[in-house]
């Protein structure tokens, strides 16, 4: 079994078998006070929700790094494209749990009739569906802390392996969460998590101090099959990035 003191690096192979990847030194302090005093301002104005800050420039600018970042490389596929950033802060006053779960919605941009999609559904005003596995399983997630985050602060902790067995129906879900090991991803200020999202994943509520604010990123292939299309993309290939 894993423990939250296992280093777990970026490597491709490692993330193929497990299903994740931790990076523990990513950004730096003064990096993460900058993007911290951004991602504040924006969920306060509540423009674009929590789920939406990509449309702001310097969340952009972050996903474009990520593409770009050699301790992702082999993780994040050339040609992926960043699709969403949600906001995550967590803390004893701000508290919630996640029971295990995969993440099975991507937002689109308009619905299609496809008996291939279901679950369709509008969170803060963006279309969501839950497309085939077979797409699921190229999407990568890529979680920026902002602050470090240990097992009082509400780490995810996750069953290593548990994405290699595609779409999971909740009893074949529950019985692998309770079957595998499981791992605390205990990270650093200015660490960085990556995982596919059919990897199973809880957290707990925070009990510390901390504010365990988060940027979650999920980054995918620049075309949908089923005449889908992102509601938003942004990197090299999504054709609407700023190219230098
Ligand atoms: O950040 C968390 O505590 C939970 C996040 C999560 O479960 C998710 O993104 O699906």
């Amino acid at each position: 079994m894993y423990s939250s003191r296992d280093s777990h690096p970026g490597d491709p192979a490692h993330f193929e078998r497990d299903g994740y990847a931790l990076i523990p030194a990513l950004l730096s302090a003064r990096e993460c006070e900058d993007l911290c005093a951004s991602a504040a301002a924006a969920v306060a104005a509540d423009t674009v929700g929590t789920r939406c800050l990509l449309a702001h420039d310097w969340c952009a600018a972050l996903a474009e790094r990520l593409l770009g970042e050699a301790a992702l490389s082999g993780i994040l596929p050339r040609g992926h494209v960043a699709v969403q950033c949600t906001w995550f802060e967590k803390s004893r006053h701000r508290n919630w749990l996640v029971p295990a779960h995969q993440d099975l919605s991507i937002p689109v941009a308009a619905r299609v009739d496809d008996e291939a999609l279901g679950a369709w559904s509008l969170k803060e005003e963006a279309w969501h569906v839950q497309p085939p596995a077979a797409l699921l399983e190229q999407l990568v997630a890529v979680r920026v802390h902002l602050d470090d985050c240990g097992e009082a602060d509400g780490a995810l902790s996750v069953a290593a392996g548990s994405h290699r067995g595609g779409r999971l129906e909740p009893a074949t879900a529950a019985a692998s969460w309770r079957s595998r090991a499981r791992s605390l991803c205990a990270l650093p200020r200015g660490g960085a998590m990556a995982m596919r999202p059919l990897l199973l994943h809880a957290s707990s509520k925070a009990t510390g101090a901390c504010r365990r604010r988060v940027l979650h990123y999920l980054f995918g292939p620049a075309d949908l099959p089923h005449g889908l299309q992102w509601a938003r993309s942004y990197g090299a290939n999504a054709g609407v990035w700023p190219q230098a």
